[in-house]
């Protein structure tokens, strides 16, 4: 925004809190439902003046969104920051300037809390793990089943990751590999990354069922890759969810994944919740008024399976 602009907002609405946003991008179904929950708590409506910029899955667009928020002398600034090193220069600079972060969805990597006042969002590690936990029930359940089409001596599983070195990739990540590491059976056949876009997880998708013909299990870190890796699978003549050769296991739980899984194309999905809006809006509240803030907050989340789906989607909104 021209600092001309802002200069407009400060003069005409002086009581509203001035919150520059640094989110890390527009790459998925869950990103835009996480930007359109931080845009309408921090309205006007809600006292606050809002400045959005998206960071396009860049870093240094990032960088240089803050840069200008604490030139524009924003109240605070809050950042989805796309990776988790590198911030502590820029967050430094917003130290100085005396304006409070606040950091959400993903974390940042820094030696020093004091760079930001509190942090909004999800464990990663946990999704991972719950991940691993889940499969871990379901082979079970079909091995005990006489005529299993799943009953094997080796699991092989292909992995799509998320954006390296993100919050999301690195906990998921750990977290199933935590679990599968207790599963001499699992293997884990190819882990690259989709960059958490349909289009990236169709293409390396595509390219793992050429390299691998006998994939029994996909983890796809989020919802957007597995939609991607659902069609590379039907192109190539290939079944996958509930009573398909691939199972599938995704991340985040958007209304398409709720679609799918009441077609059986996916078996699970691993909550990841994206409505954090309200939580940064009560913790600026409470800066506002000097009180202390807990420095991390999660949300609640959950673990969706295909044959609950129906049920499970009513009175969601994203
Ligand atoms: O799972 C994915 C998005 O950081 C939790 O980022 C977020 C992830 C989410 O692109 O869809």
């Amino acid at each position: 925004l021209p600092y001309s602009e802002y200069e407009n907002v400060k003069d005409t609405d002086s009581d509203l809190i001035i919150v520059g946003f640094s989110q890390l991008g527009s790459e998925s179904d869950w990103r835009t439902a996480n930007t359109k929950s931080i845009q309408r708590a921090l309205s006007k409506e809600n006292g606050f003046s809002l400045i959005y910029s998206n960071g396009r899955q860049k870093q240094e667009n990032q960088i240089k969104d803050v840069r200008s928020f604490i030139f524009q002398e924003v109240d605070y600034i809050v950042i989805a920051p796309e990776t988790e090193t590198g911030w502590d220069t820029v967050l430094e600079e917003a130290k100085e300037a005396g304006i409070p972060v606040i950091i959400v969805d993903r974390m940042i990597d820094t030696a020093d809390d004091t760079l930001y006042a509190a942090y909004v969002g999800t464990d990663k590690y946990e999704e991972g793990k719950k991940a691993g936990l889940w499969l871990e029930k379901y082979l079970k359940e079909q091995e005990s089943k006489d005529k299993s089409s799943l009953k094997k001596k080796t699991y092989n599983i292909a992995v799509l990751e998320g954006t390296l070195n993100s919050t999301a990739q690195i906990g998921r990540s750990k977290g199933f590999e935590e679990i599968a590491k207790t599963h001499k059976e699992w293997k884990i056949l190819a882990q690259e990354s989709g960059e958490f876009t349909k289009a990236k997880g169709k293409e390396v998708m595509a390219k793992y069922l050429q390299e691998f013909d006998d994939i029994d299990i996909l983890l796809s870190q989020n919802d957007d890759m597995t939609f991607g890796a659902i069609e590379a699978i039907q192109e190539d003549s290939l079944t996958c969810g509930v009573d398909g050769k691939i199972k599938i296991i995704s991340f985040d739980g958007v209304s398409e994944a709720f679609d799918r899984m009441e077609e059986g194309l996916i078996n699970v999905d691993i909550e990841c919740n994206p409505l954090q809006g309200q939580l940064i809006a009560n913790i600026i509240e409470r800066l506002e008024k000097g009180e202390v803030v807990n420095k991390f907050s999660y949300m609640d989340e959950k673990v969706f399976e295909a044959e609950n789906a129906a049920a499970e989607r009513i009175g969601r909104s994203y």
